[in-house]
């Protein structure tokens, strides 16, 4: 492998340090080279961390199993570790950065003996773009290597950025013993510092997703004036050029992907609508000299949700996973290709399920529930380079320019398919008091509502007060703020079936947004903001149940006081810290309910 002249005395000094720590057999620079690449993916291969699947039918393509206790974000392992506990939150884990390094520290010692350490340099969002942040990842983990190369730009232009004293986040990742008993995800803000230890699961490793690019970096945004926010980022193109850019938070596994390269209806195809997908989980925003805000996605890969994804739901992954794809914790079939819950095709009559056992349809585990085929958060890593829909403008360093922003969630009641805010101020007062189902993306119940603000509830690097705060100080520094929403694709029936079809039907709501935010479109005022009127929602193609769209658009007011309620109890944690404007804002929605 290339040996690369290291000109950058602390980083040296610092993987020498951690080195001295964790032990490893040798050290290993990713230049970010095809061949390197090659060379380690022969290497996994070899020792079984991989399985190469079918080359003739999925090319570059590989799989992955993790420990089966090792397939979500372990949120209660996930702490902030700064001077005060009150800069963490309420909502974070805390830990005191001495006692943090204390405890993970022993479990770093000697944790990589006979095993390489891998030195990952990488940059978040094109090197030397001004929205960029560098990292260098260590990690014992070939996976890791792998993933972090689909996923960010990574090598030797990444050191040469660096130049001699440039600033990185130093972070640090050992499988360990993959034992959930010594897993700790530290993010340590005031050190620009993450360690990770003990998982080999995407969200707990890959430590330039959420934990740089959202824990640390919400915390240097902070700081320098800008939102780092979990947000896909999508365009919506009009016959006459004009593209309308969106990003939009929903919680983990709440439909980000899916939206972010959603294929035009049938029944919106004479409006030759395209779609251009930026980014589906992160967002930096800025606010330019234009007075708007300017986003742009950090990552270069996607790490998507498996079940589900098909032909009908998401044509446009389903061709970019074709190739080049990583697959973790999905059934292996006899071809050497590979299958999930709702994948296309007829049900495999036999493979190897996500845990290496043989599977068949009907097989029951031991209380009788039939065994999955792939984990329900079963996940692909995959470059954007090959979605259809890859928005042109990825490399540009000054990113694209936001009309509107979404928030949403997964409510079975209580909240319209979509409402649009009255300002900024009430937007992120929206925003804050989101709450959304648990999905199968984090270790916890399944279906329980919690309140997730911004869909940053386990991603925001500092204390949410002051995170609110910022928003509002944000607003205050656009002149041409983007308009805000809430959504939710996931209203039920009394028979508990989904209301809306949700998917590609999604861009019909998109098209009102758009329209609101250019005011070409006026809209009904109710007491939580405003709403569409039916007729200006084009339903052209789309049937749906008699009184589907007033179900979807109803306001129940009982059932709101009663969330004001919740909202309230969530607002009181902060205390004193809480924006005042906040308050002001639940105190108008109250009376407009009373009303
Ligand atoms: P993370 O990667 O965890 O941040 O998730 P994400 O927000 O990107 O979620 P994703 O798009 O992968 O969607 C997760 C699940 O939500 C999918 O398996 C879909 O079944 C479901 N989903 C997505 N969009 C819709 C929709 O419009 N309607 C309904 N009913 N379900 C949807
Ligand atoms: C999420 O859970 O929101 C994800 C997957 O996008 S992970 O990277 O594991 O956090
Ligand atoms: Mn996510």
């Amino acid at each position: 492998m290339a040996k690369i002249q290291i000109q950058h005395k602390r980083l040296k000094d610092w993987v020498d340090k951690m080195a001295r720590m964790c032990e490893p057999e040798r050290i290993v620079w990713i230049d970010g080279s095809e061949v390197q690449k090659k060379q380690l993916e022969q290497e996994a291969v070899s020792s079984g961390e991989i399985i190469q699947l079918n080359q003739e039918k999925l090319p570059g393509c590989f799989l992955h199993r993790t420990a089966p206790d090792d397939v979500a974000r372990t949120e209660h392992l996930t702490f902030i570790c700064t001077k005060r506990k009150r800069d963490a939150g309420p909502n974070n884990n805390w830990m005191s950065p001495q006692a943090a390094y204390r405890k993970a520290g022993a479990i770093f010692i000697g944790a990589m003996k006979e095993r390489t350490m891998y030195v990952i340099p990488f940059s978040m969002g094109p090197v030397g773009s001004p929205f960029s942040k560098v990292g260098v990842e260590l990690t014992d983990s070939i996976y890791v290597v792998l993933n972090m190369l689909i996923m960010t730009r990574v090598g030797s232009a990444v050191l040469m950025h660096l130049d001699k004293d440039g600033e990185f986040t130093k972070c640090l990742h050992s499988k360990a013993q993959l034992d959930i008993n010594k897993r700790l995800i530290l993010h340590f803000p005031e050190d620009n510092t993450i360690w990770s230890v003990g998982s080999g699961y995407g969200g707990n490793v890959l430590l330039g997703k959420k934990c740089l690019s959202l824990r640390i970096a919400s915390f240097i945004a902070r700081k320098e004036h800008w939102l780092a926010e979990h947000m896909l980022i999508m365009g919506v193109e009009e016959p006459n050029g004009h593209i309308g850019y969106i990003a939009a938070a929903f919680p983990s596994a709440c439909g980000k992907t899916n939206l972010a390269m959603l294929v035009p209806p049938q029944g919106l195809k004479v409006k030759n609508y395209r779609i251009w997908t930026v980014g589906d989980d992160i967002a930096w925003m800025r606010i330019d000299s234009d007075g708007s805000l300017w986003a742009i996605n950090p990552e270069t890969g996607f790490f998507g949700v498996a079940p589900s994804t098909n032909s009908k739901t998401n044509p446009n992954m389903v061709a970019t996973i074709k190739k080049d794809t990583i697959y973790t914790n999905v059934l292996l079939k006899p071809d050497g290709t590979v299958w999930w819950e709702g994948a296309d095709g007829d049900v495999p009559q036999e493979g190897i399920d996500w845990q290496g056992r043989a599977w068949k349809p009907g097989s029951l585990d031991a209380n009788r529930e039939p065994i999955k085929a792939a984990h329900a958060n079963s996940r692909f890593t995959t470059p954007i380079a090959n979605c259809p829909t890859a928005s042109y403008r990825l490399e540009q360093h000054h990113g694209v320019p936001i009309s509107a922003i979404i928030f949403g969630g997964r409510r079975a009641h209580l909240t319209p398919l979509v409402y649009e805010s009255f300002n900024w101020q009430h937007g992120v007062f929206v925003g804050a008091a989101m709450a959304s189902e648990l999905t199968a993306a984090q270790v916890g119940k399944l279906g329980e509502v919690r309140r997730d603000p911004m869909a940053m509830l386990p991603f925001c690097g500092y204390n949410m007060s002051d995170y609110f705060r910022h928003w509002l100080d944000t607003g205050k520094c656009m002149t041409k703020p983007p308009k805000i929403f809430h959504v939710n694709w996931f209203r039920t029936d009394k028979n508990g079936k989904f209301l809306w079809p949700g998917f590609r039907e999604n861009l019909r709501i998109l098209e009102w947004i758009l329209q609101r935010s250019s005011g070409k479109v006026r809209a009904k005022e109710t007491a939580i903001g405003y709403i569409p009127f039916h007729s200006d929602i084009d339903m052209t193609g789309l049937v749906l149940g008699e009184d589907a769209l007033d179900e979807l658009f109803a306001i129940n007011k009982k059932d709101w006081l009663e969330e004001l309620k919740r909202i309230k109890k969530f607002f009181k944690q902060f205390k004193k810290d809480l924006p005042e404007e906040l308050w002001q804002e639940y105190e108008a929605l109250s009376k407009r309910l009373k009303e």
